[in-house]
């Protein structure tokens, strides 16, 4: 018999490793995984669109109308409500699309995290749940990434603001390859 886990804490229960779909959780603030146009897409930008309602992009074409009439530009956040989601927001990030490694891909992709953070701090939340950004459509290398958000989140783990960070991953092998960096450190 195979036995899976399915969630996992780590760095000291402040970070929740799990396999899901980001659209059912439950915590103060969502992470999408957008693009910069901020209208929607595919994969987890489109699920969380589809299943949070109109309001969310009805937010999203007003903060392309005052604060980022040009696109949320990579690695910047934004916040909208939630719509149907069990969320009080939907927090935008845009992650780096991956061209091999050369061009500022980690900074990015961290900046992506560090600035979904502190935007949640800034409205008060105690939970979020992240997808791992940049991993489908943009190319990040699956290993990689993991080893860029567990080193940010081990930083952040030492002064956290937040009580507890959710990492949703779409699939069991996504979530092991994450618990594999961890497991090396
Ligand atoms: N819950 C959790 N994770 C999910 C879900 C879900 N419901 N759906 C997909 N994933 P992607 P990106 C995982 O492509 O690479 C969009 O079209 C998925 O398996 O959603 O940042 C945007 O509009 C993968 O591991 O985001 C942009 O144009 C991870 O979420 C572009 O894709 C991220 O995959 C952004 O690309």
């Amino acid at each position: 018999m195979i036995i899976l886990f399915m969630e996992k804490e780590i760095l000291g229960g402040l970070v929740v490793i799990k396999v899901g779909d980001i659209t059912e959780e439950e915590v103060d603030a969502i992470v999408n995984a957008a693009n910069s146009s901020l209208m929607g897409g595919g994969g987890v930008d489109g699920a969380i669109h589809r299943k949070g309602g109109p309001s969310i992009l009805e937010e999203c074409k007003k903060v392309r109308q005052t604060l980022y009439p040009n696109g949320l530009p990579t690695g910047k956040a934004v916040a909208t409500n939630a719509g149907n989601l069990k969320a009080k927001y939907v927090i935008h990030t845009v992650g780096p699309v991956w061209y091999g490694g050369g061009s500022n891909e980690e900074e990015l992709l961290k900046d992506a995290y560090k600035n979904s953070l502190e935007l949640a701090e800034k409205l008060g939340c105690q939970t979020i749940a992240f997808p791992s950004i940049s991993t489908g459509a943009y190319g990040y290398p699956k290993e990689k990434a993991a080893k860029v958000v567990y080193d940010l989140l081990k930083d952040y783990s030492k002064n956290p603001k937040l009580k507890q960070i959710r990492l949703v991953f779409f699939s069991q092998s996504d979530f092991e390859t994450f618990m594999k960096v961890v497991g090396n450190e």
